[in-house]
């Protein structure tokens, strides 16, 4: 048998339905909702349409649902929680919290489990409910002395992570508040993110006007601070960052910045972006009047988009081209974006993965394939081909048994011969990704 193998050709491709991703954010000072592509072009205001029509006088945390095509998002100025389609319309009120004194501030989503979890700074506690609003639950009473801000869910560890208004620490704990810790002290965090991926933890501290990370092992022997050694610093001489979310496959990080300390650093009431290592300068993608929270849509309906999202705006010609392999690891950009990987990271996963299927009644196994495709794209097309001497391939001689949802507009395809290991004693298969010229 041979490993799942790739071959890259240029096609023509007939145009299907399309889903662009990209950048939303909240602009408390303008009280807008905001979206734009991922290199901060085709920049707009999402106007509502729905039983509001104004998103709220003091908007904070933002989160985009992309299997439903919606954002949520909170409103201090109203203490609300609302949601509303990508487009604006549908706009609705998902719950009001009632009795004053309340600050609902970070807002994220379990789509696991159908949860929407919100920070209430004021009240102290973690909350979460339905998508519709229903079933206000407490998550996590006493979050912290100053109230919980920002946070992040770790959804299959069964984890939810958040710093503190100014208490200046980092706290995690099971989705029903047991087993709570401490990870980190002397941090004024202002966005906390995970990466489940590589068992790496974003934050923003606020007063050194920093973005960084730090391993997960490195808090498995109890609280460290802010000045342990394994804690990195990414970017700095920022003004008043805020909001920080992660580009997993791209390895791009992105935070707003209210720009309160004008002045004082770079990227003042902006969206910027960086990498996951801090390896180049940060992008100033869209300026705003007071932007807090950020969140993206990471589906792509084309190459260029995936470029806007995975190179720098000042990347070459010849970077981006889809023959291209900046990153070294032999994988050519074209297959990159057909399998979701990162162009500037060599990466470590795997294509596609070949295994012999074993289907209970059946008398003989067959060799099977299994990869990631984008769904939704009008420029790339699959094609898994079989041979028996690595010469000639065929078409036409496997089966699509399943497709499962992926993450951010992909789908999990498994794909068998239909030639048992009986009758093919040498039996190859490879995944052939066809990309339209571009
Ligand atoms: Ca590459
Ligand atoms: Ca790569």
């Amino acid at each position: 048998m041979s490993p799942g193998r790739l071959f890259l050709a240029l096609i023509p491709l007939m145009p299907v339905f399309l889903q662009a991703g990209g950048v939303y954010w909240t602009d408390r000072g303008a009280s807008q909702l905001k979206r734009m592509n991922f290199d901060g072009s085709n920049l707009q205001t999402i106007l509502l349409s729905g039983s509001v029509t104004s998103p709220g006088r003091n908007l904070r945390g933002l989160a985009v649902d992309n299997v439903s095509n919606r954002i949520f998002w909170a409103d201090n100025g109203a203490d609300r929680l609302l949601r509303a389609n990508l487009d604006g319309s549908g706009s609705v009120i998902l719950h009001t919290i009632t009795g004053g004194n309340s600050f609902p501030a970070d807002v994220r989503m379990d789509f696991a489990n159908q949860q929407l979890y919100w920070c209430d700074q004021t009240r102290l506690r973690i909350q979460r409910s339905t998508f519709d609003g229903t079933a206000v639950t407490d998550v996590i009473t006493n979050a912290a002395a100053s109230g919980p801000y920002f946070m992040d869910l770790d959804v299959p560890e069964g984890k939810i992570y958040w710093g503190d208004f100014s208490g200046g620490s980092i706290f995690r704990a099971n989705l029903d508040g047991s087993q709570r810790e401490t990870l980190l002290t002397g941090n004024n965090t202002r966005g906390v993110r995970i990466d489940p991926r590589e068992r790496m933890l974003y934050w923003i501290n606020r007063d050194d006007k920093k973005v960084h990370r730090c391993p997960l092992a490195a808090f498995e022997g109890g609280t460290i601070p802010l000045t342990h050694p394994a804690v990195q610093t990414l970017y700095t001489n920022l003004d008043t960052p805020h909001g920080l979310t992660l580009d997993i496959p791209a390895r791009k990080i992105y935070w707003a910045d209210t720009g309160t300390n004008p002045g004082n650093g770079t990227g003042g009431q902006s969206i910027c972006r960086g990498d996951f290592d801090g390896s180049t300068p940060l992008e100033i993608l869209a300026t705003g009047s007071e932007p807090w929270d950020v969140d993206l849509d990471l589906r792509c309906a084309s190459y260029t988009e995936w470029v806007q999202r995975c190179f720098r705006r000042d990347a070459s010609v010849d970077q981006i081209a889809p023959e291209a392999d900046p990153d070294g690891d032999g994988v050519p950009n074209a297959v990159e974006y057909a399998f979701d990987l990162s162009p500037m990271h060599a990466d470590q996963l795997k294509l596609a993965t070949l295994f012999v299927r074993v289907t209970p009644g059946v008398s003989d196994d067959q060799q099977a394939v299994i990869y990631l495709r984008r769904s939704g794209v009008s420029d790339l097309k699959y094609n898994v081909q079989v041979s028996t001497n690595l010469l000639q391939w065929s078409d036409g001689e496997t089966v699509e048994a399943s497709v499962a949802p992926g993450p951010d507009g992909t789908e999990l395809v498994l794909s068998s011969s239909i030639h048992t290991l009986m009758t093919r004693s040498n039996h190859f298969m490879r995944v052939q990704v066809q990309l339209a010229p571009q």
